[in-house]
């Protein structure tokens, strides 16, 4: 565990309480850093990793180009040295105590001040203050940092260890550790060690910021504001402040404002250490805050001053939404519920599962988050699950959930595994927990905390157990850990707010997961070859992970895999970049040959394979919510990427949305027909999460890919929020032509709304009987961008637009800027273009005219790709 070693030398500084509150130096920017046995120190960047200072100063290859991974592994098997001296600021040298904060350091990392050892940290989790007033001096600080390899720390614990349940996305033979899969071991990413989409990568270094802060008397060291109650009349808070004070201080007053409500104040003593103080706020008639689609994401600013002897000592501002919310596990008529109540109300779930932006954390800033949180916005998502193999995320990504209306599912950072959960360890992660509940709770977005992603699942389902005694010791350490300790520290840390053991999980059903009884992770129509179909007959309370893989896009290919000639899905880089191994690859190929189409080239074959998962992806989802009432929720696994890779990401490491980005945001619609179809009947259903009923009217049409008009069908629709609505059927066989040559299109036209529209083919791809369109396309150029307008003679399936070499904002080298957010995506694309329709589409580019008219192309999944026809030019 982290020992703090606090120096009681001579205090350097005396105690002018010449500022009012706590002051800060930044002690982040540059840096020096060696490899611990080396000789030269370079310059590095902090926040930063090992790796990323290696690559900056060219002494390592980009490790995501090519097979440079393979280049990197020695990286993770040495210590390295970080450091740097500094001044004190004039301020802080004015403060009478100066704290030394970490926001995180990964992960087996000694810190040394001018000398002394105060700090020896083993959690990357964790964030660390120490009292270094004592060691400091107004000039020439030296600040040290030894990182030690964690394989070198770890490897002796796996070699202690009793048995090895195999954590299987450990990607150990990867780093030349064999099968000694240490990750467990180690408070530090899951996914750094490897996972069945991303590299093994494992980072050391200084990955979140680093300052000094200086403070007088007391400071306010966190705040909780519990939501004991609320409702729409009124809102029970208690704000909870914690002050840590360096003396008896006998007339402190705490102050809690927020707008139009009016202060509370509280007169206290304070003792010298750590003081709770508990001021109770009502809020009548509070302006509640919703997730997307049900309402405003109101959000309270509420201010708390500190004083002491009338002196402002301390004071913070914290955005605070007011909402309930709790997860319903109730016995129902289907088994048990799985929802989620905001504000007294069940609203279904729809969104994704989300992984770190980057192998390389400190390389997701502000852009990077606000593009991820911004895309899941435009699809109607409401929820994000920040999943268990990755980290505790950064507080603007909460911050943008909270004012997106994102609900965030957060798992506490297990995944797949079993965990030496004892001693230390358990005192480490209990820290860990502790510190991040705190971070966190206060956001309006956190909706659940949950134990782990499927490590009950692991445990129960994947065969891991030996049946050795120690089988037995590791259960009850997996049942302290998920059973009774986090749960414990939720209930005391953020009683508000539900907890989950696991992800997937039943109350009964560690042995069986039940799906009418939890909720469901659904991969057998990936990992099985059976009909995608299936993803429609399954029903389950809750999907909490489904999805299915495609290639990434031929642009972001490009830039790992630069040299492109003879490239083809078996390829080695390509496989290098597909981290689910050959057998991933050959599920891509077998759906493309049951239900698509068996693809000519390289090109195509990513573009299928992405279309397949977009039809597959949407389907499962539309399904889900035909399911409402008995179900609540469903989360594709996954929205994004943390490299260049073929996965089951909806958009890519570029923020290049794929197909299934593109279908996410048809089928979230709050209002949304929908049809089923079998080999005997096909039905239409309406859809709405709408609060209030929806009524209007179904025009269903059947019609044929040339465009002929073959049944006609108009009803009255009405919908309610809490149940889907089965509204009209009609046999397969009874269809005026086979449904080979059919699809269905919807339009719901609500009384007082716009419409909107669905379609569905009656068969897969492989079956149906598809006409080659004649596509051609007019542009025209507009502020920022260019518009195309697409037409075409009979329907097209899949019209896809792409920018050859124009989708990534590129540099003078012709790279583009790593990470999530240097795409440039098409407002629409893959989109199906019924028989003489037309459709236009913008996208924002810097492209000149004819550079922008070379470099457009267009295909359907029928018709070969074309470069813009003369009607365009
Ligand atoms: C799920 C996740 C991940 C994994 C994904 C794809 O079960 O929890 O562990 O990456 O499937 O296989």
């Amino acid at each position: 565990m982290n020992k703090q070693i606090i120096c009681c030398a001579a205090i350097f500084f005396c105690c002018f309480a010449a500022f009012a509150s706590p002051s800060r130096q930044s002690l982040d920017g540059k840096w020096e850093f060696k490899q611990a046995r080396g000789f030269n120190y370079y310059p590095a960047v902090v926040p930063g990793t090992v790796h990323t200072d290696l690559i900056a100063e060219g002494l390592i290859e980009d490790p995501y180009i090519g097979f440079g991974e393979r280049a990197v592994q020695w990286v993770d098997k040495e210590d390295w040295i970080y450091r740097r001296s500094f001044d004190l600021s004039d301020e802080l040298a004015a403060c009478g105590h100066i704290d030394l904060c970490f926001d995180g350091l990964d992960t087996y990392a000694d810190v040394t001040l001018n000398g002394v050892r105060i700090l020896s940290s083993d959690n990357m989790f964790l964030r660390h203050r120490i009292q270094a007033d004592s060691l400091l001096k107004p000039e020439g600080n030296m600040l040290e940092i030894y990182f030690h390899s964690p394989v070198k720390v770890d490897m002796p614990k796996w070699e202690a260890y009793p048995v090895h349940y195999n954590p299987r996305n450990d990607q150990s033979e990867n780093g030349a550790l064999l099968d000694r899969k240490i990750s467990i071991f180690a408070r530090k990413a899951g996914y750094h060690y490897g996972w069945d989409w991303g590299p093994r990568i494992v980072t050391s270094g200084i990955w979140r910021s680093v300052c000094l802060e200086g403070w007088c008397d007391a400071r306010i060291d966190d705040i909780f504001y519990r939501q004991d109650s609320v409702d729409a009349r009124t809102a029970e808070l208690t704000v909870l402040v914690d002050v840590a004070a360096d003396r008896d201080i006998p007339s402190a007053e705490l102050r809690i404002s927020c707008d139009g409500i009016k202060p509370v104040s509280l007169k206290s003593t304070l003792r010298k250490g750590r003081n709770t103080l508990s001021v109770p706020v009502s809020i009548r008639k509070p302006r509640l805050w919703w997730c997307r689609g049900m309402g405003p994401q109101s959000m309270y600013s509420f201010n708390a001053e500190l004083r002491s002897g009338g002196k402002l000592i301390d004071s913070r501002t914290d955005s605070i939404g007011i909402r309930s919310i709790k997860l319903e596990r109730e016995d129902d008529a289907y088994g048990r519920s799985f929802r989620f109540i905001l504000n007294g109300i069940p609203v279904f779930m729809k969104g994704a599962n989300y992984i770190p932006n980057d192998v390389f954390l400190p390389r997701v800033g502000p852009q990077e988050y606000k593009r991820v949180v911004d895309d899941a916005a435009a699809v109607g998502m409401n929820m994000l699950r920040v999943w268990g193999g990755g980290v505790y995320e950064d507080d603007l990504f909460y911050s943008l959930c909270d004012r997106e209306g994102i609900l965030i599912w957060q798992d506490f950072m297990f995944s797949c595994s079993i965990y030496p959960y004892e001693g230390d360890f358990r005192s480490n992660v209990l820290a860990e927990a502790e510190d991040n509940i705190r971070r966190l709770r206060n956001h309006a977005s956190i909706a659940l905390w949950c134990g782990n992603n499927e490590c009950s699942d692991m445990w129960y389902g994947w065969g891991v157990q030996t049946g050795k005694d120690f089988d037995k010791e590791a259960l009850k350490q997996f049942n302290q850990q998920y059973y009774h300790d986090l749960p414990e520290l939720v209930a005391r840390l953020s009683p508000d707010i539900s907890y989950v053991p696991s992800s997937p999980w039943s109350p009964e059903g560690e042995r069986n997961l039940d799906p009418m009884m939890g909720d469901t992770h659904l991969w057998a129509p990936w990992t099985k070859r059976i009909p995608s179909s299936e993803f429609e007959r399954r029903h389950s309370r809750f999907y909490s992970e489904y999805g299915f893989q495609s290639f990434a896009g031929i642009e972001t290919l490009m830039q790992f895999a630069p040299d492109t000639t003879g490239l083809n899905a078996d390829s080695e880089v390509i496989m290098f970049h597909q981290r689910g191994g050959a057998a991933a690859n050959q599920r891509i190929m077998n759906k493309l040959a049951d239900e698509f189409l068996v693809p000519g080239n390289f090109p195509e074959a990513i573009y299928f394979s992405q279309i397949a998962q977009g039809d597959i992806v949407r389907r499962a989802i539309e399904s889900h919510r035909r399911d409402k009432p008995l179900c609540w929720g469903t989360l594709v696994w996954q929205i994004n990427d943390c490299w260049p890779v073929a996965s089951w990401a909806s958009r890519d490491w570029y923020g290049t949305w794929k197909p299934l980005h593109y279908y996410m945001r048809d089928a979230y619609r709050d209002v949304l027909p929908s049809a089923y179809v079998d080999k005997k009947e096909v039905s239409v259903w309406l859809v709405s999460d709408r609060q209030d009923p929806v009524e209007g009217k179904m025009h269903i049409v059947f019609e044929d890919y040339r465009g002929r008009k073959v049944l006609v069908k108009d009803l009255v629709a009405r919908a309610s929020c809490g149940e889907a609505q089965k509204l009209w059927s009609i046999a397969v066989g009874s269809l005026p032509l086979p449904a080979s040559e059919l699809f269905v299109r919807m339009t719901f036209t609500p009384s007082h709304d716009e419409s909107c529209s669905n379609l569905r083919m009656l068969t897969s791809v492989r079956d149906a009987v598809l006409p080659v369109p004649e596509l051609s396309a007019r542009v025209s150029k507009c502020e920022r961008g260019y518009e195309v307008t697409v037409s075409t003679d009979v329907f097209a399936k899949g019209v896809y637009l792409n920018l050859r070499g124009g989708l990534l904002a590129l540099d003078e080298d012709g790279k583009a800027r790593p990470g999530t957010c240097a795409a440039s995506n098409f407002s629409d694309n893959y989109f199906d273009l019924p028989a003489g329709e037309e459709k236009s589409v913008f996208i924002e580019s810097a492209l000149s005219p004819v550079e922008f008219l070379e470099k457009l192309e267009l295909r359907s999944i029928v018709s070969p790709t074309i470069s813009l026809p003369a009607s365009g030019r």
